[in-house]
């Protein structure tokens, strides 16, 4: 039989999404923590899991009290109802408010409280569990938790819970090494504190489980707990749930080859289709994504898709299954012009020389000229792959697509240096 505990990163009850569109404004609760919390629960309860954890920073602040209260106690009452433990441990945004809140809600299982380590045992059909949890006692703390500390392992996996600064030894949130993570003797961590997850695994059970979910453009890519399934003879499966209600993403477009500014909406449209697709794989579909779309690639016609865009309402964008309202937070431009290798190798300077050579590249395989530019460039390429410090390297023929490809791309990057050096001077 396996044990299965759903374990909950950074949730900050409370926090409201940066951002929003006015379209979104009214619906900012769904969208940030209390959306995901409900969410989390419902899942828990769908899929009966055996246990909830929450790794600190589960309200945003103390003036948070009451709207924290109301969502965690309708969760914790939830979850209770249907057998499922609910415990937690105090991060450094909530240590006033999280123990306040554990002595309200009964059946919440505060662990380490005040900063003294505890171990609690967890068993479901002869599967055990012992969580090692550690809150924090003051909004700052500048040891490592584990220092000067043993942790006894109890019964069955033994799991850690914290909320720490890894890897930041002047941090004044609980700095912890992975060192001593490593050596503590547990058999995973979950940890809180940063938003960014871990590639979590069964290979890899230990690191942050991130936020519940994405609060700001900072935090972009899948968000959600994380499900640890463990049998008596260890951990058999980690798999994320990804249930953020509001997905932030950042879209890269590129516009090379369009023919009219208005084919940009229709680049955009097809990467927003692409993302879609990706997240309709989620748990749970976000009901809501947020873009940061950056415009890429060659074209002259920058400015006018700009000028485009900017009449264009970003707030809505109707693309995809149009299950999720997908809104731009951020258009930026990052086109270059096209550069026209026909008029440059007109020239008779260095840039014109250069766009000679470059423009060898479009002629047939079996022309002279283009034959002697591949061989001379591929005899320069070998000595470099022979050098001694490529030899533990997979040895790799080098084609002549390859050297087309590595000329054509080093050409074009000397071209344009070229170019910027000659507008530099002028
Ligand atoms: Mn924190």
């Amino acid at each position: 039989m396996t044990y299965s505990l759903l374990a909950v990163g950074d949730l900050h009850l409370g926090a409201r999404p940066s951002r929003l569109p006015d379209e979104l404004i009214g619906r900012s609760a769904e969208l940030g923590t209390a959306g995901v919390w409900r969410r989390i629960v419902d899942q828990a309860l769908e899929q009966g899991v055996n246990a909830v954890v929450l790794a600190g920073d589960v309200v945003e602040d103390e003036d948070d009290f009451f709207e924290a209260y109301r969502e965690l106690a309708t969760g914790v009452e939830r979850l209770l109802a249907a057998g499922i433990r609910i415990l937690g441990v105090v991060g450094n945004h909530d240590v006033r408010v999280l123990p306040r809140l554990a002595d309200q809600l009964s059946g919440f299982e505060l662990l380490g409280r005040g900063g003294e380590w505890e171990a609690v045992t967890l068993e479901s059909a002869g599967t055990e569990l012992t969580l090692h949890g550690w809150s924090f006692p003051s909004p700052r703390f500048r040891d490592s938790p584990l220092k000067g500390t043993r942790l006894e392992r109890g019964p069955g996996i033994n799991l850690g819970v914290l909320h720490a600064d890894r890897d930041q030894p002047a941090s004044p949130y609980a700095p912890v090494s992975s060192a001593e993570l490593r050596d503590a003797g547990l058999d995973g961590w979950l940890l809180g504190h940063i938003h960014m997850p871990d590639a979590l695994s069964v290979e890899s059970p230990s690191g942050y489980l991130g936020s519940a979910t994405g609060l700001d453009p900072g935090e972009s890519g899948a968000r959600g707990p994380w499900l640890f399934e463990l049998s008596s003879g260890g951990i058999q499966r980690v798999t994320q749930w990804r249930l953020a209600p509001l997905h932030w993403a950042r879209l890269p477009v590129d516009l090379t080859g369009i023919a009219a500014p208005e084919d940009a909406r229709e680049r955009l449209v097809a990467a927003v289709q692409e993302l879609d697709e990706a997240l309709a794989e989620h748990r749970m579909l976000p009901e809501a994504a947020a873009l940061r779309v950056t415009f890429t690639g060659r074209t002259d016609l920058g400015a006018e898709v700009a000028r485009l865009m900017q009449r264009e309402s970003l707030g809505a964008l109707h693309a995809g299954s149009g299950r999720i309202h997908y809104f731009v937070e951020t258009l930026r431009y990052a086109t270059q012009p096209v550069i026209d290798l026909v008029e440059l190798a007109r020239r008779a300077d260095p840039v014109g020389l250069l766009a000679q050579r470059i423009r060898l590249l479009e002629r047939e395989s079996d022309d002279p000229e283009r034959q002697t530019l591949i061989r001379e460039a591929r005899q320069q390429l070998q000595q470099q792959a022979s050098r001694s410090h490529w030899q533990a390297l997979p040895a790799q023929g080098i084609t002549e697509a390859d050297v087309a490809d590595w000329l054509q791309r080093s050409g074009m990057a000397a071209l344009e240096r070229l170019l910027a050096q000659g507008r530099a001077a002028s």
